[in-house]
């Protein structure tokens, strides 16, 4: 089916949308010595649809962070086993924890020391007398912001699809797996093929719209929407767990057909696009690259032998 552009746009839109429908709800860690002020803070939140888990010593709480991958961090400031702003200061040296708020809920009402906690890696400073509202107000903000700058760290703007750094990290995660737990695991790389032509005879945003159409077909016929990536322009990467290669061949034909199906529509009408994919499976010894090697070389295969097929 086709559809008008502005139509076709609003369609896209939705898409991008889809993905923000199975809304996740926020995980909040809270680290308070105080069971009074946890038990407050815990209900209200929880209260609000959020997880919340509390933590009375702050020292284990880089093993929380790690466990249970919050999307935000309360953090007592006056505590008997350490100071929140220096736990602050030691979890902001660490790389992995840079897109984690931490925000202070402490009595402290003295302006220069709340602003010597917060540059010691706080992002915001609440004072423990606040309403109920207010708590809600303020972590699911800080915690809705920062979500949404991870979704641009992770995601390709064009297509919403995980960006080439993003899907070659979850792949080469699929692979540890796969030689752990000695599982299946196939991978395909997609070209859409001549898509130079594309761009050359309908403009690129008609170009990119094949791009969109594509990702979303993927998206949707994918058992898991993380296990497609935008690989780069017009290339796209399928991680098939627990597939074989044979398999995976035989499922990435499917969408391959299905994309044929597909009306792309220009200024004065429509026409087919095509793409050619390689599919490679991981053997003993080899890596994520080794993987995304062999891949590229059954695509440049198929891309010789005529395109629009499949190649081993
Ligand atoms: P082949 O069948 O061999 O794959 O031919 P091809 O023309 O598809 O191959 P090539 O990789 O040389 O061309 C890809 C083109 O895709 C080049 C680039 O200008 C274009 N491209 C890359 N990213 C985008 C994008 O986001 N939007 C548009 N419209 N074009 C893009
Ligand atoms: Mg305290
Ligand atoms: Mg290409
Ligand atoms: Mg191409």
């Amino acid at each position: 089916i086709s559809y008008p552009i502005n139509l076709q746009t609003l369609i896209d839109r939705l898409d991008q949308l889809e993905e923000h429908e199975h809304i996740q709800p926020y995980k909040v860690l809270l680290v308070d010595d105080s069971d009074t002020v946890a038990k407050w803070a815990s209900t209200v939140l929880s209260g609000a649809g959020m997880v919340v888990k509390h933590l009375a010593d702050p020292l284990k709480v880089i093993g929380w962070l790690e466990r249970f991958n919050p999307d935000i961090l309360l953090l007592d400031v006056y505590m008997p086993q350490c100071q929140g702003d220096e736990i602050a200061k030691l979890i902001r040296q660490r790389a992995q924890f840079d897109s984690i708020p931490i925000v202070f809920l402490s009595t402290e009402t003295h302006r220069g020391k709340q602003l010597m906690a917060r540059s010691m890696g706080g992002d915001d400073f609440l004072v423990k007398n606040m309403d109920a509202d207010e708590l809600v107000a303020a972590v699911s903000i800080t915690a809705e912001r920062y979500r949404t700058l991870r979704r641009w760290m992770t995601r390709d703007s064009l297509t919403g699809l995980l960006n080439h750094t993003n899907v070659v990290e979850s792949l080469a995660r699929e692979v540890a797996r796969a030689h752990k737990e000695s599982r299946q695991l196939s991978y395909a790389m997609v070209d859409i093929d001549h898509f130079k032509l594309i761009n050359d005879q309908y403009g690129h945003s008609v170009g990119d719209r094949v791009i969109k159409s594509l990702s979303r077909l993927l998206k949707q016929s994918m058992p898991n929407p993380d296990a497609v990536g935008r690989y780069g322009g017009e290339e796209f990467a399928l991680i098939w767990t627990d597939h074989t290669q044979i398999r995976a061949a035989q499922r990435t034909d499917e969408l391959r057909v299905l994309f044929n199906g597909l009306a792309q529509s220009n200024a004065d009408g429509h026409f087919v696009a095509t793409f050619s994919a390689g599919v490679a499976q991981l053997e003993d010894g080899m890596s994520a690259q080794d993987l995304i090697d062999a891949a590229d070389q059954a695509l440049y295969q198929a891309k010789a032998a005529g395109r629009n097929q499949v190649g081993l």
